[in-house]
């Protein structure tokens, strides 16, 4: 397994004549997976928008005008039937967002431990997405049955200082880093089409690529513009740009499950195929994202007969995880108060979004 990809490297690979990338990946494709299976992941948003995270593209930013509906965190019950629902639809794998900066001791984190050894107890993948944690945090998640947790570097670090400025691309590794601490796996992926550089998607590449072990899971974003968030007038990409990076994350991450996430709407079956082809093997399915439209369930299961794909079964990468109970927990919460950093520059589109907001 190649370690020590340089941004360059990355470049030649990424713009490959198209036919040679294609086959290339295909290839590597092969070598590690089988091509005709897909791993199927359902979001749940668990905690829906009010975040004080300034995140260019994110319509849960509170600082943003957007026409989401805040919620609550959500009851156990209700995760319950939702991930019921999710599995009956052919889903392996929940994953549950909240727009959190980070994770805090105390009773709503208590609640998320119990929702992870609901979902853990139904046999099914359980992955969270919480914003940063602490290597504490992250242990008593994989003592509850956590199977993944999701924490994207969603570009190159050159280029994340023109998205966020309330938080730095290293707390995002560090998070990682802790996460890496435990027995839970990393799924950590990207967006493109935020008006960055084919440099930048390489560099972001680099930064996964060059991790050691590589993220078992890498979800690549194409953009979803929403009204009222800072990035709501760029132009969607193209599905050549989408197919050009999947192709790269698969020859650069033989062993990761490349996944098709936000901005299948705007993708064609045919576009999705060649995605597909071109190593892509897991999709969030579901009509939602956590805030945003996603392909209707039944039109995906269709694509998937159409193409003879089916979904991956459950623990088929990594056995399942035990959970043990609150009571028996030896992790017991450090209610630790950590410095992740806050730079706090000016970004010219988030100023003016967020005057736009209070306008
Ligand atoms: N608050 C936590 C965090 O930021 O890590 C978890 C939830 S956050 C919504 C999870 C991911 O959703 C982000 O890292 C980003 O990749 C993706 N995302 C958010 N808004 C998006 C958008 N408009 N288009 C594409 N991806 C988006
Ligand atoms: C990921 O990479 N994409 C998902 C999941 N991980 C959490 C989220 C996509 C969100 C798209 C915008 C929305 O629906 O709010
Ligand atoms: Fe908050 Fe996550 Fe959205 Fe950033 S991406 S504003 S941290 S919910």
């Amino acid at each position: 397994m190649k370690h020590n990809w340089t941004r360059e490297e990355i470049l030649d690979i990424y713009n490959k004549p198209l036919m040679e990338l294609l086959y290339e990946a295909a290839t590597t494709h092969r070598l590690h997976h089988d091509p005709n299976t897909v791993q199927v992941s359902t979001l749940l948003s668990i905690k829906t928008g009010g975040c004080p995270e300034d995140c260019g593209y994110c319509p849960q930013a509170a600082r943003y005008h957007t026409d989401i509906k805040g919620n609550d965190l959500m009851g156990v019950q209700q995760v319950k039937a939702q991930a019921l629902r999710a599995k009956a639809a052919g889903s392996s794998r929940v994953c549950m967002g909240a727009a959190w900066r980070n994770v805090k001791d105390g009773e709503e984190f208590d609640q998320v431990l119990e929702m992870v050894r609901t979902i853990n107890k139904l046999d099914m993948e359980v992955c969270c997405t919480l914003g940063m944690i602490t290597e504490n945090q992250a242990q008593r998640l994989a003592e509850a049955g956590l199977y993944a947790y999701n924490h994207n570097l969603d570009t190159s670090e050159d280029y994340y200082k023109d998205v966020i400025s309330t938080r730095a691309f290293q707390d995002r590794l560090d998070t990682i880093g802790n996460v890496r601490k435990t027995n839970v796996t990393v799924c950590s992926g990207g967006i493109i089409g935020m008006g960055e550089k084919v440099e930048d998607r390489a560099g972001m590449l680099v930064a996964l690529a060059t991790l050691d072990p590589q993220p078992e899971s890498v979800p690549i974003n194409a953009l979803v513009a929403v009204e009222g968030t800072p990035m709501e007038d760029i132009e969607p990409i193209s599905i050549w740009e989408m197919v050009r990076m999947v192709a790269t994350t698969r020859i650069v991450m033989p062993q990761t499950q490349v996944r098709l996430s936000a901005g299948r709407t705007q993708m064609s079956r045919e576009g999705q195929a060649m995605c597909f082809f071109a190593g892509a093997n897991s999709i969030f399915a579901g009509d939602k994202l956590l805030t945003t439209p996603n392909p209707d369930v039944n039109e995906d299961m269709k694509m998937f007969e159409l193409l003879g794909l089916n979904p991956q079964a459950p623990f088929v990468k990594k056995a399942k995880p035990e959970t043990v109970e609150a009571q028996d927990s030896k992790h017991i919460p450090m209610g630790e108060k950590p410095k992740w950093s806050r730079p706090g520059h000016t970004i010219p589109r988030n100023e003016e979004a967020k005057a736009k907001a209070k306008a």
